[in-house]
């Protein structure tokens, strides 16, 4: 990818958004093009079609979408279903109808069956039925996936989806009630030690297991490829290694100095009872992720630390 290419990154403000500016700065490409809510609405399909005719944009990054935890996830189905069909339909299309070649699309390891073979594979997909809790929003990002296949295959375009596992980093939602389980582990971590308390409470039973990759190193998965010209099928992206939840929260608290106990709370689901992707296709390609996650939440925790007030406090 020329470094001149005029950049579209859909969704900067959140974390994958954000990890994406950083990365794609750090390789020199400054000709990136953002738009908040306020300026571009991407459920308002007009504005979406105009916003492409005129901007003269080369590449598209699709990081924009509604996320959330497993209760979150559990709790506003129709969000989760609509918003992501919509935004994936409009900026896709609208892409397309605008010339543009090159699209990488963001979904999320949740698109495989819930009872998958371990490490999942691509080939996967579709081969069975989805987890309860996150199928509206497996639904979309494989509605994604699919619409990017259907115009590469029907206009010759080369929109390629990358699908990370559990993502965490600096800019991450904070929030008990919406967030995933590694910044809820660190906020009550934090919170337990700062008040005094010898225990945090962990969702579950602990035993379901995960795999955590920081969001710079999906960041730098999506641009490795855009600078590779890859184009087309979709791409696992994760660290090659997963934990329980119950090892997580004990690294949680290590990083944080905390000496406690934990609380499983089987009142709130497990989810899915394994995530671990299988990451051999993009590491035929040449790439792989850097940050393990002992590292990953030493930096995460200190950049908690410097926006509590910020983006702890006040977005949650
Ligand atoms: O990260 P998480 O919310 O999402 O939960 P999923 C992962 C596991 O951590 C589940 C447990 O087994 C939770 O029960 N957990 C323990 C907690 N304590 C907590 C807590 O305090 N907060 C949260 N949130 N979890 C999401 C999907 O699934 O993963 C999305 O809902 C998306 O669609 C995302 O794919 C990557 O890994 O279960």
């Amino acid at each position: 990818m020329d470094k001149n290419a005029r950049i579209f990154v859909a969704g900067h403000r959140g974390m994958a958004g954000s990890a994406l500016l950083r990365n794609l700065a750090s390789r020199g490409h400054d000709n990136v093009v953002t738009r908040s809510r306020a300026e571009l609405d991407l459920v308002d399909q007009a504005a979406v079609e105009r916003f492409f005719r005129d901007e003269a944009i080369d590449v598209v990054i699709l990081a924009a979408a509604k996320v959330g935890g497993i209760l979150a996830n559990d709790t506003y189905p129709a969000d989760f279903l609509y918003l992501n069909l919509i935004i994936e339909a409009n900026v896709i299309h609208s892409a397309y109808r605008a010339g543009i070649q090159r699209l990488v699309f963001l979904g999320s390891s949740c698109i495989y069956p819930r009872e998958a073979p371990q490490p999942i594979k691509e080939d996967y997909l579709l081969t069975g039925p989805l987890e309860s809790t996150n199928e509206c929003y497996a639904i979309a990002k494989i509605a994604g996936i699919k619409l990017c296949e259907a115009f590469n295959r029907q206009f010759g375009t080369q929109y390629v989806s990358l699908m990370p596992t559990n993502l965490y980093g600096p800019n991450d939602n904070y929030d008990l009630k919406t967030s995933h389980v590694l910044p809820a582990l660190l906020r009550k971590a934090h919170e337990a030690k700062v008040s005094g308390a010898d225990s945090i409470s962990v969702w579950g039973t602990g035993r379901a297991r995960r795999e955590f990759l920081h969001v710079d190193d999906m960041a730098d998965a999506a641009v490795f490829m855009l600078e590779r010209g890859l184009g087309g099928g979709w791409y696992n992206v994760g660290c090659g290694a997963d934990v329980t939840i119950e090892e997580l929260a004990s690294a949680a608290m290590h990083a944080v100095g905390l000496d406690g106990r934990i609380e499983f709370d089987v009142s709130k689901p497990d989810g899915t009872p394994q995530k671990l992707l299988d990451i051999s296709k993009l590491a035929e390609l040449g790439w792989r992720a850097k940050i393990g996650l002992q590292e990953g939440l030493a930096a995460t925790y200190e950049d908690f630390l410097q926006n509590y007030e910020t983006q702890v406090l006040e977005r949650a």
